[in-house]
């Protein structure tokens, strides 16, 4: 049988480097888009490059950009890939605010130009398009759990800018019969998650913590609540997306809740160590309570967390909760990890950056 093609926006990043890995397992030809950069922003996929011998003629990275038509069409017409998976995107809700145009650009107007190609392309060949939408569209919605039929309420420019991609490929689908689809995904995360994302942030830096190599960690809205996933599973999801007869979206969740307090705490426990809260609003700290490792660099009544307001938003996300009912009958879905499991696998990875500075500082001595 013929290899599927696949063409990955956003490659190099957290989602982009799992699902190259899933679809070269089901032996696709997997095409994808790295944009240029001064400093190597490669590291997530090196081991997929660097294998010539098995996937030499598998796996392929190509120079683009999402705010370059011309750089995508080349890639695209040449490639004429069964399958497109948009996942490139200013990603970061807070850097939004600080680079609005950039945001919308890059978001909503590369996902345009993508589905602008695609539909110009469709006498030859029927792509198949997914696009990442995301729970940041459902922002300050009075619905508890959200699904597919739940109002979009955004309170970013990131959220705004996501919410035009949505739409966009919703009206190529139904103007022009397109196979395109959303794929509303809550958080998901994991040791490929970037260092200043909340989750990776709290397991980075309290594992380098506890082994000494650091004080504090500086965190924004302790109450702030989301439904965490891990990356791994969420990348199956979009490929099963695209697998199926009719075009449809999809919300992906685990459909528990945490806290960004709790995330705190279950990464200290799965450490080993207790933490205790005290103070209000941005006085409030955390300190070590309690010990369960004696190996760990820490003490009793340590200050290891604090607040910081260069950290909090202009407007907040303060609550989301999926509800993935239709996923669970029709993509067969079911979280694997739940949040304690989530977080042992970042931990057991940061714990091993940490401990191999360790051992080169003390190399260095
Ligand atoms: P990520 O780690 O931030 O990766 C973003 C990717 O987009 C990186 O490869 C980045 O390249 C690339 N990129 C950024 N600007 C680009 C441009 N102008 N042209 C081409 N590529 C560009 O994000 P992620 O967590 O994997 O998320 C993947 C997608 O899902 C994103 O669209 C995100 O908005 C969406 N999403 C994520 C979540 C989540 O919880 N992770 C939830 C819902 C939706 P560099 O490596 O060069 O920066
Ligand atoms: O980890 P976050 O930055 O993720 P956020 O804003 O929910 O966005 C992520 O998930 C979206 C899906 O819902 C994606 F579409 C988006 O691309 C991205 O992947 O922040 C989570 C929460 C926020 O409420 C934030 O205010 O954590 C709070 N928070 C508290 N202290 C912090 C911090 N967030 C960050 N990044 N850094 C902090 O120090």
């Amino acid at each position: 049988m013929k290899n599927k093609i696949a063409i990955i926006t956003g490659i190099t990043g957290q989602d982009g480097s799992y699902l190259a890995e899933l679809l070269l397992k089901k032996n696709y030809i997997v095409h994808g888009i790295r944009r240029r950069s001064s400093s190597i922003n490669t590291s997530r996929i090196d081991h997929l490059h660097d294998n010539k011998k098995i996937l030499g003629k598998k796996f392929f990275l190509h120079y683009g950009d999402l705010l370059d038509s011309i750089s995508l069409e080349k890639i695209i017409n040449k490639i004429l890939p069964d399958e497109i998976y948009n996942l490139a995107a200013q990603s970061h809700v807070k850097i939004s605010f600080d680079m609005p145009e950039y945001t919308s650009n890059v978001n909503a107007l590369g996902t345009l130009r993508i589905l602008e190609i695609i539909k110009n392309l469709s006498n030859k060949k029927r792509i198949k398009f997914y696009q990442a939408s995301t729970s940041e569209l459902f922002g300050d919605s009075v619905h508890k759990k959200k699904d597919e039929n739940t109002p979009f309420f955004p309170k970013s420019p990131y959220a705004t800018s996501k919410l035009f991609s949505y739409w966009i490929t919703k009206n190529y689908r139904e103007s022009y019969n397109l196979y395109c689809v959303n794929g509303i995904l809550f958080n998901h995360e994991s040791p490929r998650r970037g260092l200043n994302f909340v989750t990776r942030k709290i397991t980075y830096i309290l594992t380098r913590i506890s082994n000494g190599l650091e004080n504090k960690l500086e965190i924004g809205n302790l109450n702030a609540k989301r439904d965490w996933g891990h990356a791994k599973e969420y990348s199956e999801m979009m490929w099963k997306m695209l697998q199926l007869k009719k075009p449809e979206d999809f919300v992906i969740a685990t459909e528990k809740q945490f806290s960004v307090r709790n995330f705190i705490e279950l990464t200290c426990k799965e450490i080993g160590f207790q933490i205790k809260w005290k103070g209000k609003n941005l006085d409030e700290y955390g300190y070590v309570s309690r010990i369960f490792d004696e190996n760990l660099k820490i003490k009793i009544n340590q200050k290891i967390v604090v607040i910081n307001k260069r950290f909090f938003r202009p407007n907040d996300v303060e609550d989301l909760l999926g509800k993935s009912i239709k996923a669970r009958k029709k993509l067969n879905w079911k979280p694997k990890y739940n949040i304690k499991k989530l977080i042992k696998d970042m931990v057991k990875e940061d714990k091993l950056l940490a401990e191999y500075e360790v051992l080169k500082k003390k190399a260095n001595k």
